[in-house]
């Protein structure tokens, strides 16, 4: 039994004073270090949105384009967003007062300046992935608890890549760790998850 947490951009770009920031996406911070402190966890692994500044979901790299417009990415459907996250700078770095050291393993992902990355597992065209699921199915992973930013996007679509991909893995949520961009989002985003089999939980119930 390897039961582990995945904490998944909890970043300085998706916090009150980001460049997408998330309302109260800094209030999941403690329940983060509070779970990587409680000994639950045998494997903490984060995910780190790591855009090249050129990246092509940013609304900047398209003429006319702004921020939360729709538009095409490769010829998909694409959010544009801010430019947020960028290698290097502070938008990119974990958020100041999480725990850090504690984190076994970090994976970053959004490099590829011609496709978007919710997913810490692979692409949105799951064409490329990002190594995570071998990475984990290499610590015989049992159990996967996932939480962090957005619960719209990244949380979700890391969810549904780990019911899919990490075959007998049981994949819980923990609700409270996450925050979202948009109300209604994040409402179908639970719900599909839940259909896909997700156990949406709360950080309360997790005790050794
Ligand atoms: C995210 C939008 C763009 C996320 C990342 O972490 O949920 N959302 N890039
Ligand atoms: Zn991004």
């Amino acid at each position: 039994m390897t039961k582990a947490l995945l904490l998944i951009d909890i970043q300085n770009g998706f916090c009150p004073g980001g460049n997408l920031p998330v309302a109260d996406g800094d209030i999941v911070v403690p329940i983060a270090n509070g779970l990587m402190e409680s000994g639950h966890y045998d494997l903490i692994v984060a995910s780190q949105d790591w855009h090249p500044a050129d990246h092509g979901s940013f609304a900047s790299q398209h003429p006319g384009k702004r921020p939360f417009d729709m538009g095409e990415l490769s010829g998909q459907p694409q959010v544009m967003w801010p430019d947020h996250c960028v290698q290097g700078t502070p938008d990119a770095a974990f958020h100041p007062e999480l725990l850090t050291a504690k984190i076994n393993h970090v994976q970053k992902k959004g490099q590829n300046p011609a496709v978007d990355s919710y997913s810490a597992f692979r692409d949105n065209d799951q064409a490329a992935l990002t190594g995570l699921a071998a990475y984990l199915l290499s610590k015989d992973v049992t159990e996967l608890d996932i939480m962090g930013l957005a619960t719209d996007y990244c949380v979700k679509f890391s969810a549904l890549d780990a019911v899919d991909m990490l075959p007998g893995v049981k994949v819980r949520l923990i609700a409270d760790g996450c925050r979202g961009i948009d109300p209604k989002g994040v409402e179908e985003a639970i719900e599909a998850m839940r259909e896909a089999g997700v156990d949406i939980i709360e950080s309360s119930g997790i005790t050794l």
